[in-house]
């Protein structure tokens, strides 16, 4: 039995505005945020969560994100510089299907990918305030390179030992976010778009990108409570000051 280890993955930078960000709080403006991938390595495999974003299509379709994205932050960057290589990975799973956390997925051609059943239906016929936030749905088309290979999921579940989805809908319809369980520490749960920052927690903010408000802040609740009862460490999805304080690869956390 190898020691669950997790690698959080730098994948550069975007911006928006504060009142995006911050629903309806701001102050508004221009923001830059990280943007990052976590990559488990558990002995019943190699699992990602969230891929981060294409750059080449963040600067076609969404140029007012101002990508910022070295080589070295793609996800095949990323991994090389643990020796992981993009078709090791068994199994990818995305919080949502927002451009900014399943830009990478057609890398892991090998994979099962996880995939809310109604995240993926909603990504396919997004409202119309969604379309830009859905933009990169290269991921779910067949081609040569990547054939996503689906396992649809709905409910909180437990995808490998101490590895568990919780469903926090509201920002999407099928959004997940993720709780890890390692020998050495307490629990890390990721919240995904659920909880951008530590300053959204602050504030009671949202983001603005939302499908339900209401359900977005139960969502925000239901995380506090699960990071409570499980004695759980947050980590937020975008969040400018917190990220300089997380473990980037090639350190980990076991
Ligand atoms: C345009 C846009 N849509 C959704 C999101 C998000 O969830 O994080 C950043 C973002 C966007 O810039
Ligand atoms: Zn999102
Ligand atoms: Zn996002």
């Amino acid at each position: 039995m190898a020691e669950t280890k997790v690698y959080l993955l730098d994948g550069g930078s975007l911006v928006s505005d504060g009142f995006h960000l911050y629903w309806n709080r701001g102050p508004g403006g221009e923001v830059r945020f990280p943007c990052y991938s976590v990559l488990i390595e558990h002995d019943e495999g190699k699992f990602i969560f969230d891929t981060g974003f294409d750059k080449a299509h963040v600067d076609k379709v969404l140029p007012l994100g101002k990508p910022i994205q070295s080589g070295e932050q793609t996800i095949p960057g990323q991994l090389k510089k643990i020796g992981v290589d993009p078709k090791e990975i068994t199994h990818v799973i995305n919080s949502h299907y927002h451009f900014d956390h399943c830009g990478g997925n057609r890398f892991m051609s090998g994979a099962t990918t996880l995939c809310h059943k109604k995240e993926l239906d909603a990504s396919r016929k997004p409202q119309p305030f969604e379309n830009l936030s859905y933009s990169d749905l290269a991921f779910d088309r067949a081609d040569d390179v990547y054939t996503p290979n689906y396992e649809l999921i709905e409910g909180d579940t437990e995808i490998a030992k101490g590895v568990r989805l919780f469903e926090t809908p509201g920002h999407t319809a099928g959004h997940y976010s993720l709780m890890v369980e390692l020998a050495g520490r307490q629990p890390m749960l990721f919240t995904a778009d659920a909880i951008y920052a530590a300053k959204s927690l602050e504030l009671r903010a949202i983001s603005s990108f939302h499908v339900d408000p209401v359900a977005s802040y139960e969502s925000m609740e239901r995380l506090e409570r699960l990071a409570e009862e499980h004695d759980a460490e947050l980590f937020f999805s975008h969040d400018p000051e917190s990220y300089g304080d997380y473990l980037k690869a090639p350190a980990h956390y076991a």
